[in-house]
């Protein structure tokens, strides 16, 4: 009688895995193809991306949008970086940035209105300063000011600051798409005065097809707000726009703790998963929108049960191309530092934890960014 063997698959990237030829597609190493008892196995490759956490999520701007960083670079501007606090950190487009790390730069961390009240804004300041390190871009704490639309009427400091900082050259808004760029400027213009003979227009700027809002703040200088960097690796741009609100907290966070055992699973809907895979019990907190519910899973095969909530409707919110394994990319972040820390998923929340040594899994929509960082908000116990 003929044999059926089963061929197996990397679970990353769907080769069909194989240990003759290491340069060929699907290569892993002998001893852990042995391991019949594992449910998921990587090929090589795929492993030590997600070891270490290497996937490349860069975005990337287009020719147009680098022009104008070009000018903003040789004329001394300032650059007025706005990020959106929920979710900033793999929106950093290598390429833009580059160009204008050099500059003066001032950091408006938007959307603080999202983040619940009583935390060190200290500490968020700096947390913010050093993403942008990370990113090789020179920000301290002292450039990071905090804002949320509401309390842009009342509060003229930040204009203030932007005046004093651009000593009379241009000054161009940056981010994000989403970061808030066009909302903060509206709320500049209500209090604005011109005081130039020029108008404000929306038109193209010099030598691109970008059309690009164009504030003149005296005779020879301008405040332009750009147009955002799409997000290409952040969750929303990989859902249907009515899945994609859910993602976005509406009102301020309410952080939602829950005890992992080794083995446990933390369902996000039926969108993501976070297994503690190895380490003592911990303590992880769910910072993100509250239509994002939350499910602790505890049984011998938490991907069953996952599969299933999608299909039954138990898990919420769900998206109807999320409904197979091979839809979910999968990582594995192996946590050396101690204090708090967070594992965040672009354009969804983050988790806080104590790094205690531990091993997590992640899966995510496929094209979707994950980052593991110092902890935006630590625990103040
Ligand atoms: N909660 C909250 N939402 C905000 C805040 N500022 C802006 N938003 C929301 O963020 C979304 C995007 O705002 P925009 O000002 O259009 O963002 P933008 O940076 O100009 O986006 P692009 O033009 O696409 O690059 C809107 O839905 C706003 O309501 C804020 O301070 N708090
Ligand atoms: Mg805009």
């Amino acid at each position: 009688m003929s044999k059926l063997n089963l061929v197996r698959r990397c679970y990353s990237c769907g080769a069909i895995l194989q240990d003759g030829d290491p340069a060929a597609p699907g290569y892993i190493s002998p001893e852990v193809l042995l391991k019949q008892d594992a449910l998921v196995l990587f090929c090589n490759h795929c492993y030590e991306q997600q070891k270490y956490n290497l996937l490349d999520h860069d975005l990337t701007c287009s020719p147009d949008y680098l022009t104008m960083m070009q000018d903003a670079a040789a004329t001394d501007a300032l650059v007025v970086c706005i990020v959106d606090l929920f979710s900033f950190e793999l929106a950093f487009p290598s390429d833009c940035m580059n160009i204008i790390k050099d500059n003066r730069l001032l950091v408006i961390a938007n959307k603080r209105d999202l983040l619940p009240k009583n935390i060190d804004e200290d500490t968020l300041r700096e947390y913010v300063a050093h993403r942008f390190r990370m990113a090789r871009v020179k920000v301290n704490k002292e450039d990071v000011f905090l804002a949320s639309i509401n309390s842009l009427d009342h509060d003229r400091s930040l204009w203030k600051e932007i005046d004093q900082r651009r000593q009379r050259h241009d000054v161009y808004a940056i981010g994000a798409s989403g970061a808030g760029k066009t909302m903060l400027l509206s709320a500049f213009l209500r209090s604005y005065k011109n005081k130039t003979p020029k108008s404000v227009v929306t038109e193209n700027y010099p030598g691109t097809n970008l059309a690009v809002m164009q504030i003149p703040l005296d005779s020879s200088s301008w405040i332009y707000d750009t147009p955002g960097t799409p997000l290409t690796n952040s969750i929303t741009y990989h859902l249907p726009v009515s899945v994609a609100k859910l993602c976005v907290p509406s009102e301020v966070i309410k952080p939602r703790s829950y005890s992992l055992m080794a083995g446990d699973e933390l369902f996000l809907g039926g969108l993501a998963r976070i297994a503690l895979k190895e380490g003592r019990r911990t303590e992880i907190t769910y910072f993100g929108a509250k239509t994002i519910r939350p499910v602790r899973v505890r049984n011998k095969d938490p991907e069953a049960t996952f599969l299933r909530g999608i299909r039954s409707g138990d898990l919420e919110p769900t998206s109807p191309a999320l409904c197979h394994p091979n839809h979910f990319a999968v990582y594995d972040i192996e946590v050396e530092e101690t204090g708090d820390r967070d594992i965040g998923i672009a354009g969804f929340g983050w988790i806080r934890f104590r790094g205690d040594g531990q091993t997590f899994r992640i899966y995510v929509p496929k094209g979707v960014g994950v980052y593991t960082s110092r902890s935006k908000i630590p625990n103040s116990k």
